[in-house]
């Protein structure tokens, strides 16, 4: 363990972060790569508190393991920081055994869910020490000035980590109260040309060819949710996460300095919940307006957000830059949508679809299926509602994830019996690795072929069978192996999308 007293001040301290690839397929040349924007917040409180680092980027620069070894025999670190979410254990695990072994004294810092929503968990099963809990910026800071003057970390807010053996969970920190403190991050300190352009390699059949057009890029405008959907991480891990908005003002500029600087003309917000109501949006919509930066964005809202009477607000919206908006429906039931706490009426999400419809703006939305009461006639109500609507859904099964209700259920109902087994398997929603409904996976899976097929039908949508859930290609059919060749071949039975083998066909 790195010798707290041999440090004694700020410089000295050998810091690297690494950012693992969540999708190890998805590569900058062959898709679309989302930015790291959790990890790229807590390395700029860090380069502000006037701390040196490193940064490895996988998703840029893939390294293999010998590559890495490589790297940590010529450069050597007292603390190595790491963050991914939850689905990506399986990839942060083997990464932490080689720096252990290459850096046996380093401090090992985790963040994100993969590290937040079971710490004890990840800190007992990993070579990680420390699990930082929540907003990572100001706790981070705080662990290397505690480093950088000798002390010891306890009594740090939003750790757990060890103390003689025993894991202590330090008191929780607070969220931030006004997103405006929150500087932006330096986004040059990543290769953000990469990410922008690897929009225009990305091959999704349906959505989101727009990617393509332009020069895409992220931007985290809100922080937080209200909302408790059982399926959702919010239900269970946040006490507290209030909804908190930047203005209006300081987006724009933040915009505008990213169109200028780097030719960005689309920006995705990348927020759980971007507005609840248009009276929270139209701050921003005017300020757009008024700026007439000629760039377009996407954002979050929920059903409910537009209703009739909204349609002017929609014109609005659409001369804003409003390109699309996601909103999920989930079920097509009342009473599935109930069981999920998902609080919004089936009602409202036509009401919705067709005000956007009117003005031009893209609406998808996402579906999660097989809750424990998931019946056929329930899938079916859920894909006679986007029929209805002339909406192709993105599917998704019910992947219990740890810091949810529903995690807990599947725990206590004896879904899930070892958890470090279970968090090793999790990979995409897209994947039906846990069926806790009393239908079987064929009944689901034929269900599910069944209305995205007439849903394809209607739309007279260019989806393969093979595409109906994964539509995003990233491997062309000459690039495939025998095995995958195979797998594609019955793409459309249950098998096939059990086996998880697939990944070389995956959606967002
Ligand atoms: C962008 C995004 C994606 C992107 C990129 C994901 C990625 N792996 O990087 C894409 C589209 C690929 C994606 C996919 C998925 N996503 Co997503 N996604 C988001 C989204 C919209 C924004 C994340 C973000 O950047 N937030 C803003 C930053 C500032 O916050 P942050 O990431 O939490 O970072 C803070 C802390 O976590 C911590 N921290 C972060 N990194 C680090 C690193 C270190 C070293 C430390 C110390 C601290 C630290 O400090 C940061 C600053 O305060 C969130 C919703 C949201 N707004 O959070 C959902 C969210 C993260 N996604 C979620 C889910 C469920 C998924 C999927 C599993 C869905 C699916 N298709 O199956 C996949 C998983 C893919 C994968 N294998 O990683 C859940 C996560 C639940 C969970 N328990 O992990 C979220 C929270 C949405 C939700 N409310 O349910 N997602
Ligand atoms: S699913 Fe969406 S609305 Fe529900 S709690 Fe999560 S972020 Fe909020």
């Amino acid at each position: 363990m790195i010798e707290l007293s041999n440090i004694d001040n700020k410089k000295k301290i050998r810091i690297l972060f690494i950012h693992p690839n969540p999708r190890p397929e998805w590569t900058k040349d062959k898709s679309f790569i989302w930015f790291p924007m959790g990890l790229a917040y807590v390395v700029d409180a860090v380069r502000r508190a006037g701390y040196d680092f490193h940064i490895l980027d996988f998703q840029v620069n893939p390294m293999s393991d010998e590559e890495l070894k490589v790297f940590l025999t010529k450069e050597s670190f007292d603390v190595v920081g790491i963050g991914a979410l939850s689905n990506s254990y399986y990839i942060v695990k083997p990464i932490l055994e080689l720096v252990r072994e290459m850096l046996p004294n380093a401090l090992i810092l985790g963040g994100n869910s993969v590290a937040a929503s079971k710490p004890e968990l990840f800190i007992t099963k990993t070579e990680a020490d420390v699990a930082v809990v929540g907003e990572g910026e100001k706790t981070v800071v705080e662990l290397l000035d505690r480093l950088a003057s000798g002390r010891d970390l306890c009594g740090v807010n939003g750790i757990v980590h060890f103390v003689n053996g025993k894991i202590i969970n330090e008191e929780k920190r607070p969220p931030w109260k006004n997103l405006d403190d929150r500087p932006f991050p330096d986004w040059g300190m990543f290769d953000i040309n990469a990410y922008v352009e690897s929009g225009s390699k990305h091959k999704n059949v349906r959505l989101f060819t727009y990617l393509r057009e332009h020069k895409p890029f992220l931007i985290n405008t809100s922080l937080g949710c209200p909302f408790r959907c059982t399926f959702c991480y919010n239900s269970l891990y946040y006490e507290n996460n209030p909804l908190r908005f930047h203005s209006a003002e300081v987006l724009v500029k933040e915009i505008k300095y990213l169109r200028d600087k780097y030719g960005i003309n689309f920006f995705i917000f990348l927020d759980e919940l971007t507005w609840t109501t248009p009276r929270i949006a139209e701050p921003l919509v005017d300020v757009l307006i008024e700026a007439d930066l000629n760039i377009k964005y996407e954002a979050s809202v929920r059903v409910g957000f537009l209703n009739k009477g909204d349609e002017d607000f929609a014109k609005k919206l659409k001369k804003s830059g409003c390109h699309h908006l996601s909103y999920s429906l989930e079920s097509g039931s009342e009473k599935i949508l109930k069981i999920m706490n998902k609080k919004i009426k089936i009602s409202r999400f036509k009401e919705q679809k067709r005000i956007l419809d009117e003005v031009g703006i893209i609406s998808s939305t996402s579906l999660v299926l097989g809750y424990p009461e998931e019946t056929v006639a329930t899938l079916k109500e859920t894909f006679d509602v986007c029929y209805e609507c002339n909406i192709y859904p993105s599917v998704g099964f019910l992947v219990p994830l740890p810091g949810s209700i529903i995690y807990e259920q599947a725990i206590k109902n004896g879904w899930i019996t070892n958890e470090e087994e279970y968090f090793l398997g999790i990979k995409d929603r897209q994947f039906l690795d846990i069926n806790m409904s009393e239908i079987s996976n064929k009944e689901i899976m034929d269900t599910v072929f069944e209305g995205l097929k007439k849903i394809r039908d209607k739309l007279k949508l260019n989806i393969t069978d093979k595409q109906l859930i994964f539509q995003t290609i990233i491997k062309k059919e000459n690039d495939l192996t025998n095995e995958e060749v195979g797998i594609l071949k019955d793409a459309t039975s249950a098998d096939a999308i059990e086996s998880k083998s697939g990944s070389f066909l995956t959606t967002g």
